[in-house]
């Protein structure tokens, strides 16, 4: 046995644990869903470059949001998280889709993952792969990622929201990323009529009290800590 494993044996602690990054889109989401859901859990705030000795003894893998219940088990993945809170405990019936609304879901939420996540990344960050990927051109990534922005504004002019008439996961999962793409250009994004519906949906929610509880500034964690529980 390590000295981790014996301390991780003999900590008691009444709530989860969540590993979280505040400006990190995938544990907004994660904490997005632990909000609207009730549920509480002990929140540490990590540097991205200085990660937990402990948070990398439960996920190698060195990402966030990382949640470790009560129980032992560990959740690697924020859509993990996301069903685990609203799976204990959804208040506003973010889950209850019918079966095809939630293969709509399905299919938005791997667009998001996937391809936006992409080009998003192409395009906010273009330092990192200029240089690595041949012919890279920032601006094919910003109209492709508007192209993408573009069908999902047209679903909530049509209907509402991402994926049916109510607000769901999915519109919880999403938006930390459109507000992500925002950011370089604010100004021109927000001046985009292809995307004013979904504009206006995010100009909405950052100023809700979902978004506003689940951004707590927090200083980083460090062992020894006295627990801080989020939500507050
Ligand atoms: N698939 C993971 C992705 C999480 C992820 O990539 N998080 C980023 C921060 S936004 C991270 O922790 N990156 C590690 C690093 O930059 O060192 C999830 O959904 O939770």
């Amino acid at each position: 046995m390590t000295l981790t494993d014996s301390v991780l044996v003999g900590e008691v602690r009444p709530l989860p644990v969540l590993y979280s990054f505040r400006r990190c889109p995938y544990a907004m989401r994660a904490r997005l869903a632990i909000v609207a859901s009730g549920m509480k859990v002990e929140i540490r705030e990590i540097v991205l470059r200085n990660k937990p000795e402990h948070m990398l003894s439960l996920s190698p893998k060195g990402t966030v949001p990382v949640l470790w219940l009560t129980d032992g088990t560990v959740l690697e993945q924020s859509l993990d998280v996301m069903k685990w809170a609203l799976g204990l405990s959804d208040r506003n019936d973010l889950m209850k889709l019918s079966v095809d609304e939630r293969v709509g879901a399905e299919q938005i939420v791997a667009v998001l993952d996937g391809e936006f996540k992409h080009h998003l990344d192409r395009y906010k960050y273009p330092e990192r792969y200029s240089a690595k990927e041949e012919g890279f051109d920032r601006m094919s990534h910003r109209s492709a990622g508007v192209e993408i922005l573009r069908g999902w504004s047209d679903r909530i002019a049509a209907q509402g929201h991402l994926v049916c008439d109510r607000l769901t996961w999915v519109d919880l999962a999403a938006l930390p990323f459109v507000r992500q793409f925002r950011i370089p250009e604010p100004e021109w994004f927000d001046s985009l009529p292809e995307i004013a519906a979904l504009s206006k949906r995010l100009a909405e929610f950052v100023v809700s009290p979902w978004f506003e509880a689940a951004m707590v500034k927090l200083e980083p964690w460090k062992p020894g800590d006295a627990a801080i529980v989020f939500p507050k």
